[in-house]
């Protein structure tokens, strides 16, 4: 059998809740590694499959290439139903689970663009740290966000987890990192510490996003 399946990402990147969803649903899939962020020949490497220049990116077994983190983990809860790692679209969470996926990705990943390297958006170099602790802020503010309004049980939409859980448990280790998350969402701690703990996603955690000494920063 052929490989159905490539996923475009890097170790730390909002590819890693996409290879925990492949793992979990059980299809196989091959990894070709592109961190865009260490220059423009690994940047041009990329733009033959996602023109903006970012992972991640999945290509489907028809050739299609989706991009977008939030649409490519809803795509492949949907695709495999049996797998349980979505609410169906008649479910009563299946709204909550919408908003919040976009609201990661919307109102926090997309601020990474900016985070990632100010110079793209402030010319001079002595502002660069005030605005990454401005976007910094946000980004707390919409974990707090969330956490109000989120009324976890075992998971993040009640005792399944969903692909809301892994993308939150990623996102929340990027800048300004978890001790911060913990702090502005306490009430989503323990959800995310148990993503970080199931043993179904301990060698994909380790071999993508190791918990490093004083990763919890
Ligand atoms: N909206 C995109 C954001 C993807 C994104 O920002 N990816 C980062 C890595 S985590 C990236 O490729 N950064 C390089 C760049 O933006 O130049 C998504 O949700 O997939």
């Amino acid at each position: 059998m052929g490989e159905p399946f490539v996923v475009y990402g890097a170790s730390g990147s909002g590819s890693v809740p996409i290879e925990a969803a492949l793992g979990l649903i059980g299809v196989p899939y091959r990894l070709e590694e592109h961190a865009p962020w260490e220059g423009d020949r690994q940047a041009d490497r990329l733009a033959r499959i996602n023109p903006l220049r970012q992972v991640p990116a999945l290509a489907l077994p028809t050739g299609e290439v989706l991009t977008e983190s939030a649409a490519i983990l809803i795509w492949l809860a949907d695709a495999y139903p049996g797998a349980r790692l979505a609410p169906a679209p008649a479910d009563v969470r299946r709204p909550a689970f919408l908003r919040w996926m976009t609201f990661v990705s919307s109102a926090i990943y997309a601020l990474y663009w900016i985070a990632d390297n100010p110079a793209r958006v402030i010319d001079r170099a002595e502002d660069h740290a005030g605005v990454k602790a401005r976007l910094f802020d946000r980004i707390a503010s919409c974990w707090e966000q969330m956490g109000t309004q989120l009324r976890p049980q075992q998971y993040l939409l009640g005792d399944e987890l969903t692909v809301l859980d892994l993308y939150v448990a990623t996102a929340s280790r990027w800048s300004p990192g978890r001790r911060r998350f913990y702090t502005a969402a306490p009430g989503l701690a323990e959800t995310v510490r148990r993503v970080d703990a199931d043993p179904r996603l301990a060698t994909l955690w380790a071999e993508r996003f190791p918990f490093t000494d004083g990763w919890e920063r």
